[in-house]
């Protein structure tokens, strides 16, 4: 290899490699939330066929599809036009992407944009070294039983992911409804603070590695075998170390039940003063909870001043096939049951 190239590899493993991609509506305003609560370091992208919906996106760079066909007006709601679309900006979407080592993938499943671009493009880095995680926000009941193209949707999008197996992470929009005392988008930012979370704390793992170092393949590794997955977070007084774990397990955003080989991400941070048998303990209690998972990888972050509260992240991996199904209920569950 000429000293060009060596440079040129020596400046991209200096970039973290981490990519945020939003896709249709709901997938680019959470990306929108998670620019707006900050710290970030990750590259931000959305990929949308509604242009108007893409400028307004503070992202740093916007791919439209489809336009052609659909103008820039969005699917409404059509997810065959919008794989037709993907199909045909397959090579370009798939160069903008598969140099990152991680992505994230953002969609609300219903609509026709991040149902079709979600599965797509999940399949389509699955055929380079990049680690994809689709994160899929699973609609509300209601919008399901009043609305058979949506449900179709969310059905079509699930097939898919579930059949090419893998890592899906799942958060489900009825687990939300603890807060529906607050505006809807205030609502959805709640979730959004757990997407964000979750990709402040896989960054952290790799760029910060602290004590105890997670390297970037080992993440990969753990994370591409983890299947069906949900997220839990909690930040919890340091003095009870099994509370903060009960609470991030109640608070979840989806319920589960786990296969026999499950598995867990756990990442705490807390300051100076978090003593190794704090984190012991919230390392102990997460295990008994899951029913000792076969596979487990921690990461910490220790901040330099003294905090009196840890926080705690966590990817819970191998839950039960019906998971989502269940998720959904209603006449969802019928049409979604094989
Ligand atoms: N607007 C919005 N919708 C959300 C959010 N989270 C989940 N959803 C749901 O996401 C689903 C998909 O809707 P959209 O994102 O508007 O659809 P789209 O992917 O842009 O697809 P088309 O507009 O049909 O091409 C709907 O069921 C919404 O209820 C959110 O944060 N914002
Ligand atoms: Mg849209």
């Amino acid at each position: 290899m000429d000293s060009d190239s060596i440079e040129a590899w020596a400046r991209r493993s200096g970039e973290n490699g981490f990519a945020l991609v939003g896709l249709g509506g709901a997938g680019g305003e959470a990306v929108q939330d998670l620019v707006g609560l900050g710290n970030l370091n990750v590259r931000t992208l959305a990929v949308n066929t509604d242009a108007r919906q893409l400028v307004q996106i503070p992202v740093e760079e916007r791919i439209l599809i489809g336009e052609r066909v659909l103008r820039g007006r969005g699917s409404g709601g059509n997810r065959a036009l919008v794989l037709d679309a993907a199909e045909e900006g397959r090579e370009e979407i798939v160069r903008r992407l598969a140099h990152y080592e991680v992505v994230f993938l953002l969609a609300g499943l219903g609509g026709g944009t991040g149902s079709a671009l979600l599965p797509f493009l999940t399949s389509e880095l699955r055929k380079t070294a990049t680690l994809a995680v689709p994160v899929a926000f699973l609609p509300f009941r209601v919008e399901l039983d009043t609305n058979s193209d949506r449900r179709e949707n969310v059905h079509g999008a699930l097939e898919e992911l579930e059949a090419m197996g893998g890592l899906l992470l799942a958060l489900s929009n009825e687990k939300l409804r603890r807060f529906e005392a607050l505006p809807l988008h205030r609502v959805f930012q709640v979730r959004n603070a757990y997407v964000h979370a979750l990709v402040q704390s896989l960054v952290d793992m790799v760029e910060h590695p602290s004590q105890l170092n997670v390297d970037l393949a080992s993440l990969k590794g753990h994370l591409a075998s983890s299947g069906l997955s949900t997220l839990l977070c909690g930040e919890y007084h340091i003095s009870d170390p099994e509370q903060l774990v009960d609470q991030a397990l109640t608070q979840g955003l989806l319920d589960f039940a786990l296969e026999d080989e499950s598995s867990a991400l756990l990442h705490l941070e807390g300051g100076s003063n978090l003593t190794l048998r704090t984190l012991d303990r919230v390392v102990q209690a997460l295990r008994t909870r899951l029913g000792q998972p076969k596979r487990f990888l921690l990461g910490t972050r220790i901040r330099s001043e003294p905090r009196e509260v840890v926080h705690l992240t966590a990817v819970i991996g191998g839950l039960k096939a019906g998971t989502i199904r269940s998720a959904l209920g209603g006449p969802a569950e019928a049409l979604l049951a094989r």
